[in-house]
């Protein structure tokens, strides 16, 4: 234990730089050349006042050109800009949500799809209004599949899970206009209101942003994450390991990265099919490892224990090796740079949805109909592929660090019953949580979330933050890339409660946890608000009173301005440190920051200090705790 050490970022950028010159060696670049190449980056995009929505244009706002060609000032164009990039977000996420409820409909006892979590199925279906008495476990399956299904299109009402929430917030978004209605509808209300000659005014389009993105945490991507579990099993803390030696020379090497469990699932059962391991053995390999990048390697992990080669800024590493035979995509963060990239060594890039298709990519259609063909065509394709590496261009980077991952909501309640003795009556719920945070053991609790991005130098933002937070006696929850930074780094191991303050150190080791707890992929931000909902529940407070705030502070997608949106229209501060190109409007800005609050209590924070960025948080922590005589 006294050897415990994290990886330092240096270590990490030695490893890449040493990948880079295998790259060079072969004349493959990676996004460290193309970031070069597209510096500096538009100033009037990244204000937020470049307009192309009609062919009138495009036109970009200036101190000359204070309105667009219809007229349309900079406030207008920055609002529309950021309602759409919120509608892209939650129609990605969302959209993700479908294809499994679409997957879930395929659910057969014998089939490639089976429902592994009946009572969590159950208790959503009582949830739900739904009689579950004496119905066959599949029935219900697809009955709700079904359901979920038209949450996407109903026509009446609002978002079925908003009932999740305490009675005030949902007081909060009936009272502002911004209830989630179908989600489909959502986003195609955002689109409309953005076409030319629609919405121009801030405050429209704001509230509208925040709808989009609810639509999206407590629709979408609660589907995803609710209905993945049914299939696939709720989390359950599991050990793991996280960076690119996690990767094995002497093995096949597939690598699975995106989002939607439904393929990753299949490509590790039929990894582990002895049929395939002996047709490995037989191309001269020792096994097949399966390792993950982005959220697709959290599913994995979360669920079985898959080793995490890294994330986003990491995926291109993977190829870099000269052992990955091949990296299996589904949808989402998929570099098109991985195309040219895996042309430049024997790696098969294979695309499997229709949603992302790229060039110089082997297509294998995917879909839950046929999912045990294809992957198992998937696999074998891997295997063949063995024979054609170049052991000279092979380099896995010694770098890994242990992880225990899979703290579900469910697996938060009932790993942290154990912190408190004799609470008979607290089984189930918060309670233990909250009085550790209320006897001020744990100061609070802040959700770091999002993606890494060049603009901050990758993944120091999130392991400096972590480590400043949990200094402080602050747990973390984490999903998506920022729990992979931590995974990497070190932070995920039990051993890293030696860098926590005494309080969370305590709490880490009665409880036998770590210090930033893995909640998931990103659609599994919607578990970060059902667990802030029930200790608002638990405690009798409001979300917005609780001392827990949200933050992306590398974040780049679409999809984590509909997150912090969602976040925010829930009740928690956010903190970003990355501008959402705003700036340009300082009415939008004003909206975003502070507008919002006197809507849903919460507002964001933007600030690109990073180490600012903590002091902010602590300080908002602090002045909740303050707030509540705690
Ligand atoms: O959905 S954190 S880079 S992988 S967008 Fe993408 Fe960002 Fe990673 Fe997961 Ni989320």
């Amino acid at each position: 234990m006294a050897d415990f050490k994290l990886t330092t970022l240096e270590e990490m950028e030695t490893a890449t730089n040493r990948l880079l010159e295998t790259g060079a060696k072969v004349g493959a670049d990676g996004w460290q050349m193309r970031v070069k190449n597209q510096t500096p980056h538009c100033k009037f995009g990244e204000q937020g006042i470049c307009c192309r929505i009609c062919t009138m244009g495009p036109c970009r706002i200036t101190p000359k050109a204070p309105r667009g060609v219809c007229g349309c000032d900079a406030h207008g164009i920055v609002g529309r800009n950021f309602l759409r990039f919120t509608a892209g977000g939650a129609a990605t996420h969302s959209d993700h949500g479908r294809a499994i409820c679409e997957t879930l409909r395929c659910a057969a006892p014998d089939g490639a799809y089976k429902v592994k979590d009946p009572e969590k199925l159950i208790r959503i279906a009582k949830e739900w209004g739904v009689e579950t008495e004496g119905v066959d476990i599949y029935d219900l399956a697809h009955k709700m599949a079904k359901l979920a299904l038209e949450e996407y299109g109903k026509v009446d009402g609002f978002q079925n899970w908003l009932s999740r929430a305490p009675q005030h917030t949902q007081d909060l978004w009936k009272k502002a206009g911004i209830a989630p209605r179908a989600i489909d509808r959502e986003v195609s209300c955002a689109m409309h209101m953005t076409h030319m000659g629609c919405s121009s005014k801030p405050e429209a389009l704001i509230r509208q942003a925040l709808r989009n993105g609810l639509s999206d945490g407590w629709g979408g991507s609660m589907a995803g994450t609710e209905f993945s579990d049914v299939m696939f099993g709720t989390p359950r803390p599991i050990d793991t390991e996280a960076n690119l030696g996690v990767m094995k020379a002497e093995d096949v090497n597939i690598v699975v990265h995106g989002h939607d469990p439904s393929l990753s699932e299949l490509i590790c059962d039929w990894s582990e099919n002895p049929e395939m391991i002996a047709l490995a053995k037989s191309v001269g390999a020792k096994g097949i490892t399966v390792s993950g990048v982005c959220c697709t390697s959290n599913e994995v992990a979360m669920r079985r224990g898959i080793p995490m080669a890294g994330n986003f800024l990491q995926q291109e590493n993977v190829v870099l090796t000269g052992a990955c035979e091949a990296i299996v995509v589904d949808v989402q963060c998929i570099f098109p740079g991985l195309g040219p990239l895996s042309k430049c060594f024997h790696t098969k890039f294979v695309t499997t949805s229709p949603i992302a298709q790229m060039p110089d990519s082997d297509y294998i259609e995917f879909d839950p109909e046929n999912a045990n063909e294809s992957a198992k065509a998937i696999v074998t394709m891997a295997i063949e592929n063995f024979k054609n590496r170049k052991p000279e261009l092979v380099y896995i980077p010694d770098m890994k660090q242990k992880a225990t991952v899979g703290y579900s909501v469910e697996a938060i309640v009932k790993t942290l019953d154990g912190v408190t003795n004799s609470q008979v009556d607290v089984t189930g719920t918060t309670k233990p949580l909250l009085e550790c945070i209320t006897s001020g053991v744990i100061r609070g609790a802040v959700a770091m979330v999002g993606c890494n991005n060049p603009r901050v130098r990758p993944d120091y933002a999130h392991v400096e933050l972590m480590k400043k937070l949990i200094a402080n006696d602050i747990v973390i929850i984490a999903s998506g890339c920022s729990a992979q930074a931590a995974a990497k780094a070190g932070l995920m191991s039990k051993e890293a409660k030696d860098l926590c303050g005494a309080g969370l150190k305590r709490v880490c080791e009665l409880a036998d946890i770590p210090p930033v707890l893995h909640m998931g992929s990103c659609v599994d931000i919607s578990r970060m608000m059902v667990l802030a909902a029930t200790l608002a529940k638990d405690s009798g407070l409001n979300i917005s009173q609780l001392p827990v705030v949200g933050c992306a502070p590398e974040w780049m997608s679409e999809k984590a301005v509909s997150i912090g949106n969602y976040v925010v229209a829930t009740g928690l501060d956010t903190f970003l440190g990355v501008d959402p190109y705003v700036s340009g409007s300082d009415q939008v800005t004003e909206l975003l920051t502070n507008g919002v609050r006197d809507w849903v209590e919460a507002a964001y924070v933007v600030e690109k200090d990073i180490d600012k960025l903590g002091d902010l948080m602590i300080q908002r922590i602090e002045e909740k705790r303050e707030a509540l005589g705690i």
